[in-house]
C-alpha cells in the first residue's frame, strides 16, 4: 500500500542532497519469527538534520506500516517531522499521521512554524479528525493542525498520497526558510526538547507490543531504545 509513499519519500530525501547511512543488519532487516512479516529500517544523512530514519514494516494483509521521523539539527528550533501509515486491510482499517511535531505549544512558536501545515490541513478536511485519538496526548507534541486519520480505503487510496506529497515539500521548504534565520530557542535546549520527544515517544508507542509479538521482546526492546529513540533519558545517564 505505501510504496509510492516510500518512494516519494526517499526520492525527496535525495533530491535534498540526503545520503544513506549504515544501519547494522540486527535493525536494518528482520524477519518475524513465522518468517512471514518483515520489518526494515533505513537512516540518511541530510543536510540541516541530525537523524531522519525511516521503517517500513509488511506483515501482508494483516499490517502495512511506513513511519519516519526527521530531528532537524540542534541549531534549528524547527519542529520534528513526524509520520506514521497504517493499513490494516484484512479490516479495511487506515491510520494515519502527519505532523510536524512541535517542541513548543506556545503562539509565537506555532505562528512561526505552522502557517504551511495550517493551509494543507484546510485542503485535506477528511485527513483531520483527531477527535479520534486516544492513546496520545493531543497537546504534547502533536500540533493542532496534525493530519490524523482512521478511516478506510477511500482515503488511504485517495487523498493521503497527495497530501503526503504536499506535506514533505512544505516541511522541507520550512527547513530551508527557517534556516535562514535564527532560531529563538538556543541550541542547547532544543536538544532537551529532542531528548525528551524520544523519552516521550519511547514510554508511549503503540506499536511495542506488536514488535514484540512479531519479532520478540529482546529485538523490540533494543529496537526502540537503540533505533528509533536513542537520545531517550537512561540513554544519557552514566551505566
Ligand atoms: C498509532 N502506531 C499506532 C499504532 C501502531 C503504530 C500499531 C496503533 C494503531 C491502532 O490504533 O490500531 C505502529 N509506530 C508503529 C510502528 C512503528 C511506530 C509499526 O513507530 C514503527 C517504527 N507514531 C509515530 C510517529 C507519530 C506517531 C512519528 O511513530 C507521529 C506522527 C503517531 N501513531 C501515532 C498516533 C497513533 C499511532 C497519534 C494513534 C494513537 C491513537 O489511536 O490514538
Amino acid at each position: 500500500m505505501f510504496d509510492p509513499f516510500l518512494e516519494y519519500l526517499n526520492k525527496s530525501i535525495q533530491a535534498k542532497g540526503g545520503t544513506s547511512l549504515f544501519v547494522p543488519k540486527y535493525f536494518s532487516n528482520c524477519l518475524s519469527k513465522k518468517g512471514n512479516s518483515q520489518i526494515q529500517s533505513w537512516l540518511w544523512d541530510v543536510p540541516g538534520f541530525r537523524r531522519w530514519r525511516v521503517t517500513r514494516l509488511d506483515a501482508g494483509n494483516k499490517l502495512q506500516v511506513l513511519n519516519s521521523v526527521a530531528y532537524p539539527q540542534y541549531n534549528n528550533d524547527m519542529p520534528i517531522m513526524g509520520i506514521d501509515l497504517l493499513w490494516f486491510e484484512s479490516q479495511g482499517k487506515l491510520v494515519s499521521v502527519l505532523d510536524f511535531q512541535p517542541l513548543k505549544q506556545d503562539k509565537i512558536y506555532l505562528e512561526r512554524h505552522f502557517l504551511g501545515l495550517r493551509k494543507l490541513r484546510e485542503s485535506f478536511p477528511e485527513l483531520a479528525n483527531q477527535e479520534h485519538m486516544n492513546s496520545f496526548d493531543p497537546n504534547q507534541y502533536f500540533s493542532p493542525w496534525v493530519l490524523f486519520c482512521k478511516g478506510g480505503i477511500e482515503e488511504a487510496q485517495g487523498p493521503l498520497l497527495l497530501a503526503f506529497k504536499d506535506f514533505l515539500k512544505i516541511y522541507l521548504a520550512l527547513q530551508l526558510s527557517s534556516s535562514e534565520s535564527p532560531s529563538d530557542i538556543e541550541p542547547e535546549e532544543v536538544k532537551l526538547l529532542h531528548d525528551s520527544y524520544d523519552n516521550y515517544s519511547l514510554e508511549r508507542d503503540p506499536a511495542h507490543g506488536l514488535f514484540s509479538a512479531y519479532f520478540g521482546q529482546e529485538w523490540s526492546d533494543r529496537f526502540a531504545r537503540e533505533f528509533l529513540f536513542p537520545s531517550h533519558a537512561s540513554s544519557n545517564t552514566l551505566d
